[in-house]
This record gives C-alpha cells, sequence and structure tokens, in this order.
C-alpha cells in the first residue's frame, strides 16, 4: 500500500510537471510554477518508512530553541546566545544507532547521543524564521518537507512573531504541530491564554502549548519532560506512517490546487463559439473590402495575361502591402477577441503565424492559377460546347452543301442525258454557290464573333481566382480555429485524467482519533 502510494504521488508529479511544461511551450498557460516545496518528494532523509520520526524546532530568533535542544542534549550541542540571530545553521539530534543518509542539504550539525529511550526520535534545530537573513529563511523551507512535527516556539513577549506566524497560518494544514512557550521564568498566564485563542483563530480546537524554562538559574517546574515524553510516545512505527500518509495525501491535494488553478487560464468552452462566430463576421467585412481594394489592378494584369507573353509586373502585385495589412489587422482582431473572450491568445497566435506568413504566396499562386485555367478553357461550359458543336459545323455545313452540289451536278447530267433535256441551269449555279459559301460563312463568324477575348477570359479568372483564393484564407483561418479548439481539448483532458488520478488517491480519508494527541497537533 505504502510503496503503491509512494509511487502514484512521483508519477503524478512527474506528470503533472510534464503536462504544465507541454501547456507552456503551447501558450496555454503563462508560467510553469515551480512546484511547492511541499510538493517535492517526500523524506529523501528515509527513504523506507521504518524510519525515526522527525521533530524540528522553529521560531522567532530569541525564543530559545537552540536552549531547548541543548536542554535535551544536556550539553552545547547547538549555539545558543544573545547575538540575533544566533543560530544559522541546521543542528541534528539524533541515537548513535540512527544512520542519517548522505543529505542533500547543507549547513548542517550532526550530534549523537545513545539514550535509548529518545532512539525513535530526530530532533532538529532549526533557524529563527523571522530574522532579516534570508539565507535563515530559505534554510528552514527547505526543511520543512522532511519533518513530521514542527514545534513552534514562542516567548512570552513575542508569540506571534510576524513572519514565523504567517508560516504558521499559510502552512498549519500541512504539518503536525506542538506549541512551547519558552522563557516561562518570565511569562504570565495571561500571556499562555492569549497566546492559545490566537492558536484556536489560526485552526487548531486544542492545541498542546508546553511551558517551557532553559535558564539553569531558575529553579522553576516547567513542562520540558511532558515535551520530551509527547514526542517519545509518539515516534511508533504507526504515527510515522500516518503522517507519511497524511503528507501524501496533502501533496497530492495541493498538486491538485495547482491544476486547477492552471486550468482556470483555459478559459471556457463557450467563448470558442463566439470565437467562431466573431470571425465569420469580421471575415465577411474584410473579404468584400479586400475584393474591392484589388479591383483598380485587374484591367491591367488581364491585359498582361492577354498577351500571351511574360509578365511585366508579377501577379504578387494583387497581394500589397495593403492587402497584407488588412488581412492582419483582422487576425489582430480575432487575437483581441481571444482575449476579450477569456481564452489564451498564444496558441492561437502561434497557429495564425504560419498563415501570416504564408498568406501572399498562397493567395497569388491560386489566383494566377484559376487565370491560367480561365485563359487555357475560354469561356464557362455552355459556351465551350457551343462554339465546338460550331466548329465541327463548320467542316461538316461546307462539306455536307458540297456533296449535295455534287450529287446534283451527276444527278443533273444523266437525266439531262435521258430526257435529251437541257442540262443543269444558272439558277442551280448560283444557288449552289451560295449554299456552299453560307454553309461555311455562317460557322465561322459565328465562331470568330462569340470566342470570348482572352483579355476578357483573364479577367473572369483573376476574379474567379481571388474570390476563391478569399475563401481559402477564411477556411485555412477557420482550421487554425478548430486546430486551437482540439488543443485546447486535449490539454483539458490530459489534465482531468491528472486530477481524476488525484482525487482517487485522496478519496481515502485518514482520520485521527477525536481528541487523541495527533488530532490535536493537526488544523
Ligand atoms: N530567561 C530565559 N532565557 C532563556 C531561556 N531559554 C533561552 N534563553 C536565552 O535566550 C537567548 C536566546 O536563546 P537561543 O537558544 O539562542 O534562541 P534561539 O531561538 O535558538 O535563537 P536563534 O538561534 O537566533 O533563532 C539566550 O541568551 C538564552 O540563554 C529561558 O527559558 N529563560
Ligand atoms: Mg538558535
Amino acid at each position: 500500500m505504502k510503496n503503491r502510494m509512494a509511487y502514484d504521488y512521483s508519477e503524478l508529479l512527474q506528470r503533472t510537471e510534464n503536462w504544465a511544461q507541454q501547456a507552456y511551450e503551447l501558450g496555454w498557460i503563462s508560467e510553469v510554477n515551480p512546484t511547492s516545496f511541499l510538493q517535492k518528494e517526500k523524506n529523501p532523509l528515509f527513504e523506507n518508512t521504518m524510519r525515526p520520526l522527525i521533530v524540528a524546532f522553529m521560531g522567532g530568533t530569541g525564543v530559545g530553541k537552540s536552549a531547548l535542544l541543548n536542554r535535551l542534549a544536556g550539553k552545547p550541542i547547538a549555539k545558543s546566545g544573545v547575538a540575533r540571530p544566533t543560530s544559522k545553521e541546521i543542528t541534528i539530534f539524533h541515537h548513535q544507532n540512527i544512520t542519517l543518509p548522505q543529505l542533500p542539504l547543507t549547513d548542517i550539525r550532526v550530534a549523537n547521543h545513545d539514550d535509548d529511550s529518545q532512539k525513535n526520535v530526530v530532533w532538529i534545530d532549526m533557524p529563527d524564521f523571522d530574522s532579516t537573513d534570508t539565507h535563515n529563511k530559505e534554510l528552514v523551507l527547505s526543511w520543512l518537507p522532511h519533518i513530521d512535527i514542527l514545534i513552534y516556539v514562542v516567548s512570552p513577549e513575542r508569540y506571534r512573531d510576524e513572519k514565523a506566524w504567517r508560516l504558521l497560518l499559510a502552512e498549519g494544514a500541512n504539518h503536525a504541530w506542538l506549541f512551547v512557550m519558552n522563557q516561562w521564568d518570565r511569562g504570565q498566564i495571561e500571556q499562555a491564554d492569549d497566546f492559545e485563542k490566537q492558536l484556536h483563530v489560526a485552526g487548531f480546537d486544542a492545541p498542546i502549548i508546553f511551558k517551557t524554562c532553559c535558564d539553569i538559574l531558575s529553579n522553576l517546574n516547567d513542562e520540558f519532560n511532558e515535551l520530551a515524553e509527547t514526542l517519545t510516545s509518539l515516534a511508533t512505527q504507526k504515527t510515522v506512517e500516518q503522517l507519511e500518509q497524511r503528507g501524501e495525501h496533502i501533496r497530492i491535494n495541493a498538486l491538485h490546487n495547482q491544476l486547477q488553478n492552471y486550468l482556470l487560464q483555459f478559459g471556457n468552452t463557450a467563448a470558442l463559439k463566439k470565437l467562431h462566430s466573431h470571425w465569420l463576421s469580421n471575415w465577411k467585412s474584410t473579404a468584400t473590402q479586400l475584393q474591392q481594394g484589388f479591383t483598380w489592378q485587374l484591367q491591367p494584369l488581364a491585359q498582361q495575361f492577354a498577351k500571351l507573353s511574360p509578365f511585366e509586373k508579377g501577379i504578387e502585385c494583387l497581394w500589397d502591402h495593403w492587402a497584407k495589412t488588412r488581412f492582419d489587422d483582422t487576425l489582430n482582431v480575432l487575437v483581441i477577441d481571444t482575449q476579450n473572450f477569456g481564452l489564451p491568445t498564444k496558441p492561437l497566435e502561434i497557429e495564425l503565424l504560419s498563415l501570416r506568413e504564408k498568406a501572399q504566396k498562397q493567395f497569388t499562386s491560386n489566383t494566377e492559377l484559376q487565370t491560367r485555367r480561365a485563359i487555357t478553357e475560354r469561356g464557362n461550359l455552355v459556351q465551350r460546347t457551343l462554339l465546338k458543336l460550331v466548329g465541327i459545323a463548320e467542316i461538316i455545313l461546307p462539306l455536307a452543301a458540297m456533296s449535295w452540289v455534287g450529287f446534283q451536278v451527276v444527278n443533273g447530267y444523266y437525266e439531262s442525258n435521258q430526257t435529251h433535256d437541257h442540262y443543269l441551269n444558272l439558277d442551280f449555279a448560283i444557288h449552289s454557290t451560295l449554299v456552299c459559301g453560307l454553309s461555311w460563312l455562317v460557322p465561322f463568324f459565328i465562331l470568330k464573333k462569340c470566342q470570348p477575348s482572352l483579355e476578357k477570359c483573364a479577367l473572369r479568372g483573376l476574379n474567379k481566382g481571388i474570390l476563391q483564393s478569399l475563401e481559402n484564407l477564411n477556411q485555412e483561418v477557420i482550421m487554425a480555429i478548430e486546430q486551437f479548439e482540439q488543443q485546447r481539448a486535449t490539454q483539458l483532458q490530459n489534465a482531468n485524467a491528472l486530477l481524476t488520478l488525484c482525487e482517487s488517491i485522496t478519496s481515502e480519508k485518514i482520520e485521527f482519533e477525536r481528541n487523541s494527541t495527533l488530532n490535536r497537533m493537526m488544523i
């Protein structure tokens, strides 16, 4: 069970980080937040759960954290003194049988003891958390994930050090806490009561507070032994496991929250529909504008095409600076709309970038192709078929007429021989000439007059090409929006799968017995 959990967590962490990295690279999230220190791998100090309980003193400077550890050790193992802050390093105090692995952390002093009653507790004295020395604060923060129980030490005068208290509020739910009001020789019961009240406000129903005095000159009876005994009694395998499992849940919940925060940047799905319709209406007016803007260049271009000779000026001149600016402006409006609808703009901008670059080439090559086709295949299909038929008639009709005349000549000759009548007369000669001439001339004139001019064809081709190229650009943008939608859906799907995984792991609640020591240590 334990191993499964640990594996699940590290895998989850890795997958979440990979997901976030990819979402960032694609522009869906503005930055990859560093995984919070509490979410990092649990206890690199001890890899398995057969380990001692790790307990640390934390709090403001001069409250007596080092003095408490020294008292526990019975010798001055940690620097304790009047200089503020005194401790600038971590002091670890543990039984000689415990072998600490190679520590990944710096600024450490280690001291051993041979008191078997304390063999399952590792005590840690941390530097203060509220001094101006940021090094101390960072040191404490880097150690927090490795600590099972935090002992928040205060003094009667200063039991709410600004930064340490803020850390308590921020990380309260992530740790188990005990409280020590040290320097009790100077303390008043009202101060202890007030401290307790403050802890209630911070979320502890029944905080465990020990009043201690580490001043050797004072003979005050204090609760130092109770503190040590409480921790010794907590140093069982079961508690360590429970705390570790709770830590695991907390880290997974934090991961869950982080993922949810990332997802806030993805906007809502309804906005995508609006984006589509906005684009279509924007494009309609842009396309009309562009068409109007191209008109003045069409006639000279068509004339050039009609010459059927190499161009002086390429068709690229159609997609000039003006057209490019109109097109870019419309894409910019789309990007601004995306932002106004609460969607991230970067992924769409990435999609549109290549389109901005290839728009001119795509537009001109397609328009040119249409024009070339229009010149090669003059007129529309009906015109072309009719002209083809007339072309055939231009050959067939004169042939038919001539055959008919030939037949009449032969037949007339034959009949005039039989009947000794006169041969074909002058009328026949005139009529047959007319029939032959007209049968050729009529189709010839139709062909001549109805064949569309090259210039007209080029103009028609240009117009058709422009319309089609503009529609192609429109389709490309629609595809970019769809691609944007698709990518968003995939990212969301992956994130939701991770969220579900987090929820399935944390669904099994960890309950501590009511009023038990452990329960009183948690918010
Ligand atoms: N009167 C009195 N003085 C104490 C008591 N405990 C510690 N002191 C004194 O308070 C001063 C500060 O003690 P430290 O142990 O250095 O305090 P600390 O919390 O470790 O301080 P930093 O290392 O700076 O964070 C020292 O001069 C101690 O002698 C106490 O119970 N009563
Ligand atoms: Mg100290």
